[in-house]
């Protein structure tokens, strides 16, 4: 195989505002859902994070040198808009033009989020957040104003993170008040809004980016049949629409998944939706996906009786301490691929996932993607002549990036691979003790050291497979 890859593909990798930037109330931001929902998980919380609020030059300058083409990084919209409402924080304003021109200067294309989980804790205040269809009218306001400032400077644009682990983890995403936590079809509602967001978003980057192209990073997961009976195949159909397909018809056909939203009408799960959204969602077409991908699951048929169960996360860092992995009565049971190694956070590691994932979203919808997120949590060492040896991730994504490659052989358009992440930043789920970047960011969950930059072996790798566009896989 010419392992060569597109001309024109860009190379790059992600971060996200809250997990990154650190300065959680510098110049003028207000708190987000997210500085108060962090600080609840016992690890490091949001104040300073990797600083990069105040050391993104140096950071872009690293990317430079890596020879990074694209980098995909999210608005904050409480340094925007600190509390939600109509007063704007020119500060903020000014720190994304500030990095966006150094992206611009450095040869990288920008590709910002616009909403990465941190909603306006004032927001959430008011009227319990994305609960309440108000916010898809504060949103709105936030998109017009940030869509048209970066006009001119942001051709690809990308909307909301991760509709559907929003909706898996709706209470540690969102803030959510106690009186909804048992009432299940609120994460459905929540999703909704999101949905008409997103759909408002891509309207106006039609509207006002000459060029312009937009599309919603998913976290895409392939969901196998667990064994070769009939049953669990239709389990594994069920979890795809519901999982996956849920979104991106919206996205690319303007209506919600058929069987999937039966499935919630049947359950009472269903969002309340007005006349008219329909044609918000098709007036909000996506010209690509964003694909988020990270590992694969399989489903089997449910035993009767089977109660409603969301899936659990790894905390430890301990192999097997996840707690379980969802249930939805006569529609699927999610079950690990045991034909899979996993991270020792039990992520299943399926670089064949991420090809099958890519040629089946192709077939599908026939759309281009991008990876916009993509990558390996590890507790790197920093060694003390300030090298870090992670041959680990360097396998990792040269696995996903052949698999990127052989999908796109076979007809699949992809703009740009954009690894999670170019530095090291807060993880959702685990701190500083899983990290991700290729350079190191010197400082633990309890102690921030100097959080000086490092550059990890696979550094070295990235900046020769993009030199070589990837001919040196
Ligand atoms: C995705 C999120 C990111 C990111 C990543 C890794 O779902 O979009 O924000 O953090 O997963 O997850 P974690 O940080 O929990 O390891």
């Amino acid at each position: 195989m010419n392992k060569k890859f597109p001309e024109g593909f860009m190379w790059g990798a992600s971060t996200s505002a809250y997990q990154v930037e650190g300065a959680y109330l510098d110049d003028g931001k207000l708190l987000s859902q997210q500085d108060i929902l962090n600080k609840k998980e016992g690890f490091a919380d949001t104040t300073v994070c990797s600083d990069h609020y105040h050391r993104y030059k140096e950071d872009v300058a690293l990317m430079k040198e890596m020879g990074f083409s694209s980098y995909r990084f999210s608005i904050s919209w409480p340094r925007i808009f600190p509390d939600g409402g109509t007063k704007i924080n020119q500060k903020g304003v000014d720190f994304y033009h500030d990095l966006i021109d150094e992206l611009l200067n450095a040869g990288i294309e920008p590709i910002p989020t616009l909403y990465h989980y941190d909603m306006p804790l004032a927001l959430i205040e008011k009227y319990n957040g994305w609960i309440d269809r108000q916010s898809v009218v504060d949103f709105e306001r936030y998109a017009d104003f940030v869509i048209k400032e970066y006009a001119s400077k942001v051709k690809y644009w990308t909307t909301i993170n991760e509709q559907n682990i929003i909706v898996q983890y709706w209470d540690t995403k969102n803030i959510v008040d106690e009186k909804y936590l048992n009432n299940e079809q609120i994460k459905y509602q929540i999703n909704h809004h999101l949905s008409l967001a997103h759909a408002i978003a891509c309207k106006k980057v039609h509207d006002y980016v000459p060029n312009g192209m937009v599309g919603a990073p998913i976290d895409f997961t392939p969901i196998y049949p667990a064994t070769t009976k009939g049953e669990d195949a239709v389990a594994s159909a069920n979890a795809n629409a519901l999982r996956n397909l849920y979104y991106l018809d919206v996205y690319f056909k303007g209506h919600y998944n058929e069987a999937a939203f039966i499935y919630l009408q049947k359950n009472s799960l269903a969002p309340v939706m007005l006349p008219g959204d329909e044609e918000i969602f098709k007036d909000g077409y996506s010209d690509f996906l964003a694909v988020n991908y990270y590992s694969s699951y399989c489903a089997k048929a449910t035993q009767p009786g089977a109660k409603r169960r969301m899936s659990g996360v790894n905390l430890t860092g301990e192999k097997g301490a996840i707690s379980g992995y969802e249930i939805q009565p006569d529609f699927y049971e999610i079950v690990r691929n045991d034909n899979l190694e996993a991270t020792q956070w039990d992520w299943t590691i399926d670089p064949a996932g991420l090809e099958f994932s890519l040629r089946y979203i192709h077939d599908m919808y026939g759309v281009p993607m991008m990876i916009t997120e993509n990558g390996l949590g590890a507790p790197d060492i920093l060694e003390d002549d300030g090298s870090v040896h992670d041959p680990y991730r360097i396998e990792f994504l040269t696995k996903h990036l052949a698999a990127i490659k052989r999908a796109i052989d076979y007809g699949v358009s992809m703009i740009s691979y954009n690894a999670w992440t170019a530095i090291d930043l807060l993880s959702t789920s685990n701190g500083y003790k899983k990290r991700y970047g290729f350079v190191y960011v010197n400082r633990t969950d309890d102690d921030l050291k100097d959080l000086k930059r490092y550059k990890k072996d696979s550094f070295y790798w990235y900046q020769e497979l993009i030199r070589t566009n990837g001919e040196s896989l």
